[in-house]
């Protein structure tokens, strides 16, 4: 009896915690390809709420924000690039609230760890634009 108690504890743990990770806008969306020209709903969260906005693929937000969606800062200088939905996503956060600071950034860092695995797979994965 003891052995069910602490399954029915820990899978009302594990129910808890799996409720607070999709809390908010923001998610993984693993390694989600995006296409150059193509529009896609950039989703994120900071200390104003949650924003959802189409942006285009590609485009130039601003100075040091060309290339949306392309994994790593502005346009790069010419390696392969990943191009995702999660990239997109900390894109669109860093350029609305001018971020610098990466995963300790308190608007966009959940964002920029969302974007790790595609910018580190989304080359491999295929995703280049
Ligand atoms: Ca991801
Ligand atoms: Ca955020």
């Amino acid at each position: 009896m003891k052995i069910i108690k602490r399954v029915m504890v820990l899978t009302a743990f594990l129910m808890a915690f799996a409720s607070m990770a999709q809390a908010g806008i923001s998610k993984n969306e693993g390694i989600t390809c995006v296409s150059k020209g193509s529009t896609v709903r950039a989703q994120f969260d900071d200390s104003r709420g949650d924003h959802s906005k189409n942006v285009l693929v590609g485009s130039k937000a601003g100075p040091n924000y060309g290339c949306m969606g392309r994994c790593g800062g502005d346009c790069g200088w010419g390696a392969p690039s990943a191009w995702t939905k999660d990239c997109m996503d900390h894109d669109q956060c860093s350029w609305e609230n001018k971020s610098t600071g990466g995963s300790s950034d308190p608007n966009c860092g959940d964002e920029f760890n969302e974007a790790a695995d595609d910018w580190t797979f989304g080359v491999i994965r295929g995703c280049r634009g």
